[in-house]
C-alpha cells in the first residue's frame, strides 16, 4: 500500500470515527449553540420515559406519565429562546433556521402543538390516544432535524 492511499484510508477512518461520535466535537459553537444543545438534552430524559412506556418497554403508570408529559410541554419550549446566531458558530443549526424563518417559526409551532396534544392525552390517561400523539410528536421532531439540523 502506497503513502497516499494509507493517508486517505486514515481520513476516512476519522471521519467515519467522528459521525459514530455524533460529529458533534468539529462544530463550533457560540453560547446560543451552548444554550439550545442543553435545553435539547434537559428534555430528552421525559421524552424517553414516555417512549418507553409507549413502546411497552416499561409498564404504564398513569401519574408518572402525567407528570413527564406535563413537564415536557414546558421543557420543550425552552430550547426555542436561544435560536439566535452565533459568531462563533451554530452547533449543529443548519442556515436554513435563519434563511427561512417563515418555515422554521412553522415547525416550531408544530411541535409545540403536537406536544401540547401529547399532553391533553396524558392527562386523560387513555393510553391508545396517548400512542398516536406520541408517534406525532416524535414525527414532529423527526421533520425539523431533517431540514433545520446538521444531518448526524
Ligand atoms: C428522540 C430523539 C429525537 C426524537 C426523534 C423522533 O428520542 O432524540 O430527536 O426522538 O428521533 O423521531
Amino acid at each position: 500500500m502506497n503513502i497516499k492511499t494509507t493517508l486517505t484510508i486514515g481520513a476516512m477512518a476519522a471521519t467515519l470515527m467522528l459521525a459514530a461520535c455524533g460529529g458533534g466535537a468539529d462544530v463550533a459553537k457560540g453560547p446560543n449553540s451552548e444554550a439550545r444543545t442543553t435545553a435539547f438534552k434537559a428534555m430528552m430524559p421525559n421524552f424517553s420515559s414516555m417512549g418507553k412506556m409507549v413502546k411497552g418497554e416499561e409498564p404504564y403508570e398513569v401519574e408518572k406519565f402525567k407528570t413527564a408529559a406535563a413537564v415536557f410541554a414546558e421543557e420543550s419550549k425552552k430550547p426555542f429562546e436561544h435560536f439566535q446566531q452565533d459568531a462563533e458558530g451554530n452547533g449543529d443549526a443548519l442556515p436554513a433556521v435563519w434563511e427561512r424563518p417563515d418555515d422554521f417559526k412553522a415547525a416550531e409551532d408544530k411541535f409545540h402543538a403536537a406536544v401540547a396534544v401529547l399532553n391533553t392525552a396524558a392527562q386523560s390517561g387513555n393510553l391508545g390516544e396517548i400512542k398516536v400523539a406520541y408517534g406525532d410528536a416524535g414525527a414532529s421532531c423527526k421533520a425539523c432535524h431533517d431540514t433545520f439540523r446538521r444531518p448526524k
